[in-house]
């Protein structure tokens, strides 16, 4: 079979030292493309360690599959198209970065993320009981109806952001899901602070850590095994925007996002904002549940070799997220019109416990910036929405890099670095590809 030249053989992409995974035979851009109302291929030519996201989505968590694979695309009940599967069991689907263009993130394109099976929907979600316990001196049984009634909701709108977030920038692939930048979203969260919920039930002067349950079944079917069950040190609770959650941009929470009732920890790991929540525990000591040991949900000390041998005693527990921007339009792979000398950019970025100091953007590999306008956070933990303007010399195929620098002065790396088993951390700068002409 004749090649076009932009379809680059295996031998020749493995003598220019390009990671086959990738390499989804341009049928990713394409598709990007064509839901653009546009139809390019630029997957070719692209080194592994500069490919935009699309690209990466759908490519297999094992370095070893030599197929190129198609993207799969989420078939769910209220959700997009668009969003793409990365595990169907547990269900998992992430948001490619062009479809978090929205002000604040629709229910349809807010991404999933589940380590075990989905509960049915509760028939009576005014019922749904809460029950607070261990070092408290007034162990609560709540109803969500009673939790309404005792307490004043607040709204915020907030980042929740998988721990993973970029995880498949890693070399040697991380275990896990191979999320690009699309397990985060902004919703409209309303709720009740948790810390007021701690307060009513008397925290003991030996509560030092939460531990977090919910309804939904162990993958196995085990009722003694937990699907997921982390915590966090009580300061982080006590914080204002730690929400008991039951609505969602407006409405009732609905059931894959962790309905009736759940919380949102903005900042930290997403599997701290335990879904279907029946139970904190408060501990007298760190929680040792499912999520909380072994490198899960943690990051080593002092560098280590990528692929290396994880010495457990050297990590710690991921606590805020690290800075981050994405670039929500133009879509990796638009075609312009021939003769396009200025592009409007449109983005967002976010910074864990942290604020977002600046955003800048490139079309020239990072040779030189422009600073981006960023539109203010509606509170802590919102994230920033931002807008550029770019100019071309010319004709052809460009690259737009964006990066986010941090309110401690810290900057999105240009690669990924600090690997670790579980690929935590990956927050290297969005790139996105365009062709003019
Ligand atoms: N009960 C329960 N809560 C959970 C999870 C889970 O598997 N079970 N997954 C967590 C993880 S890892 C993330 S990133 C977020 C994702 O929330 P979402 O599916 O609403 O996007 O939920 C968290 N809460
Ligand atoms: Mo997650």
């Amino acid at each position: 079979m004749e090649r076009s030249p932009q379809e680059p053989s295996v031998d020749n992409l493995r003598s220019r030292g390009i990671r086959r995974r990738r390499f989804l035979g341009g049928i990713s851009l394409a598709g990007l493309g064509a839901a653009v109302g546009a139809s390019v291929h630029l997957s070719s030519n692209m080194p592994g360690t500069v490919i935009p996201s699309a690209l990466a989505q759908g490519a297999p968590a094992s370095g070893a599959a030599a197929q190129p694979q198609r993207p799969q695309f989420l078939d769910y009940p209220g959700k997009e198209k668009g969003l793409v599967v990365l595990g169907e069991r547990p269900l998992v689907a992430e948001t490619p970065e062009h479809l978090l263009d929205d002000e604040t993130t629709p229910i349809s394109k807010f991404f999933i993320r589940n380590n075990g099976q989905i509960p049915e929907a509760a028939a009576n979600p005014d019922a749904w009981k809460l029950t607070v316990d261990g070092e408290v001196s007034n162990r609560l049984e709540l109803t969500l109806a009673e939790l309404k009634s005792r307490f004043q909701p607040k709204t915020y709108r907030m980042v929740l952001e998988c721990g993973g977030n970029g995880r498949s920038f890693f070399q040697p692939p991380a275990r896990g899901n191979q999320w690009t930048n699309g397990g985060a979203g902004c919703a409209e969260w309303t709720g009740i602070p948790l810390g007021e919920v701690l307060q009513a039930a008397g925290l003991k002067d030996t509560a030092r850590y939460t531990a977090h349950y919910g309804a939904d079944p162990h993958l196995s079917g085990d009722p003694t095994k937990d699907s997921l069950s982390r915590g966090m040190p009580i300061a982080k609770a006590m914080e204002p925007h730690s929400l008991i959650v039951y609505a969602m941009n407006g409405e009732p929470l609905p059931t894959i996002h962790g309905g009736p009732l759940r919380l949102v920890i903005p900042g930290w790991p997403g599997s701290l904002s335990h879904k279907w929540l029946t139970r904190i525990t408060i501990r007298d000591r760190e929680h040792d549940g499912q999520g909380m040991t072994g490198t899960s949900y943690r990051v080593p000390n002092k560098p280590m070799v990528p692929g290396g041998t994880a010495d457990e005693k050297d990590f710690r527990i991921l606590q805020s997220m690290p800075v981050r921007s994405i670039i929500t339009s133009p879509a990796n792979g638009t075609r312009l019109p021939a003769g396009t000398r200025e592009i409007a950019l449109r983005g967002a970025a976010w910074a864990g416990d942290l604020t977002v100091a600046r955003v800048d953007v490139s079309t020239d590999a990072g040779q030189s910036w422009t600073q981006a306008t960023l539109a203010p956070p509606r509170n802590r933990y919102d994230w920033n929405r931002w807008t550029a303007t770019v100019q071309l010399p010319s004709d052809g195929y460009y690259e737009i890099w964006t990066r986010a620098t941090d309110s401690n002065d810290k900057m999105q790396p240009p690669v990924v670095t600090n690997w670790n088993p579980q690929g935590y951390g990956g927050n290297a700068m969005h790139r996105v590809a365009i062709l003019v002409g």
